[in-house]
């Protein structure tokens, strides 16, 4: 029927038979998930209003200050997992370890791996922010849950995403059968099907960097920028510079302009040598979103995809976006 829109449960049942992931176990962490989304979208619009801004005096583990809504949307989503019945453990970016299920709740085979509130230093002055999730399955036959488990390559992922919490609210996500974008109608409290089978353009037309960090990158990093801001570019013109400092909002606006995000391995932080990004719950997730969208994300060295992460929060230089982009960086770099 015209006019109304195609909820995620329905566009997962519509692909069942294309996507072995669509099974009652992963719909039901699917929609465990989305309901955190709008418990979290709810706080956020809301954030200017209640004094849930500012810091709740905590240091997490990347030893970065915790806003009160990092710490919030940490909390919705750790509790609704361990109640969902799908999981056997998760991994959050501001917990230092594993986060088992109790036992005394039901569990699943699925593993969880989430950045709860990415881009949460703009929370203060309404910037877009956003969850991004990572879904493994458990394949060690052990009947408890190890680090080993978490310590996989982003090529077995079964699924990953991200919530955008922004003018509106989005879902992003792929189960390995391309990208699917769904859009949170507030009047009926669904994500519906708004941007269906996702392709990234293969060349883009805006370069995303920190540029303040230029003398802390090597002069490969720099031969790179120097490439999207120059004229004799394949392009042919310069590249628009476009910078948020929210990888959500930055990745999001990319897969859909082309473009190419950048977050080089630096100088600045003895403790950070591969720069600030986490692999498991960033650049893995986004790798496989942008894959499955036709484009491309490497560390400089190899595809994100091929990495097999050595630690929970291991940090990795990610160039990711556009597959020409991404290629032509990863040239310069080599080169
Ligand atoms: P910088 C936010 O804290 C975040 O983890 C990403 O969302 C964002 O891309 C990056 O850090 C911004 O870091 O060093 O440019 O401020």
């Amino acid at each position: 029927m015209e006019g109304i829109g195609i909820t995620v449960t329905e566009h997962l049942l519509l692909h069942q038979k294309e996507s072995p992931m669509a099974t009652g176990r992963f719909t039901r962490l699917l929609n465990e998930l989305i309901f955190s989304a709008k418990i979290i979208a709810r706080e956020v619009k809301k954030a200017g209003l209640v004094d849930i801004l500012g810091l709740t005096g905590e240091i997490n583990v990347q030893g970065e200050q915790v806003r009160k809504l990092d710490d919030f949307a940490n909390r919705v989503l750790i509790h609704r997992m361990q109640h969902a019945g799908v999981l056997c453990a998760m991994s959050s970016e501001e917990n230092a370890d594993i986060i088992e299920v109790p036992d005394n709740l039901p569990k699943g085979n699925y593993l969880l791996i989430f950045d709860p509130l990415d881009g949460s230093s703009n929370i203060d002055v309404n910037v877009n922010i956003g969850t991004i999730f990572s879904i493994h399955k458990k394949v060690s036959q052990r009947p408890y849950v190890t680090l080993d488990d978490f310590l996989r390559k982003g090529s077995e992922q079964v699924a990953a995403g991200y919530f955008l919490y922004g003018p509106s609210t989005m879902l992003v996500y792929t189960t390995g059968n391309g990208v699917n974008g769904f859009t949170l109608d507030p009047s009926v409290g669904e994500f519906l099907l708004s941007h269906p089978d996702i392709k990234i353009p293969e060349r883009g037309k805006v370069y995303s960097i920190n540029e303040s960090y230029t003398c802390y990158w090597d002069e490969k990093t720099r031969r790179v920028v120097d490439y999207f801001k120059s004229p004799d570019n394949e392009r042919g013109k310069p590249y628009g510079a476009r910078y948020i400092g929210s990888l959500v909002a930055d990745f999001h606006r990319n897969l859909f302009y082309g473009g190419i995000f950048m977050y080089p391995a630096d100088s600045r932080d003895p403790a950070k040598p591969r720069g600030k990004l986490r692999l498991l719950c960033e650049a893995s997730p986004l790798a496989f979103v942008v894959e499955q969208a036709g484009g491309a994300a490497s560390d400089g060295q190899q595809p994100i995809l091929d990495i097999r992460a050595s630690g929970l929060h291991e940090r990795v230089p990610l160039f990711i976006g556009s597959k020409l982009d991404v290629e032509q960086a990863v040239k310069i770099l080599n080169g």
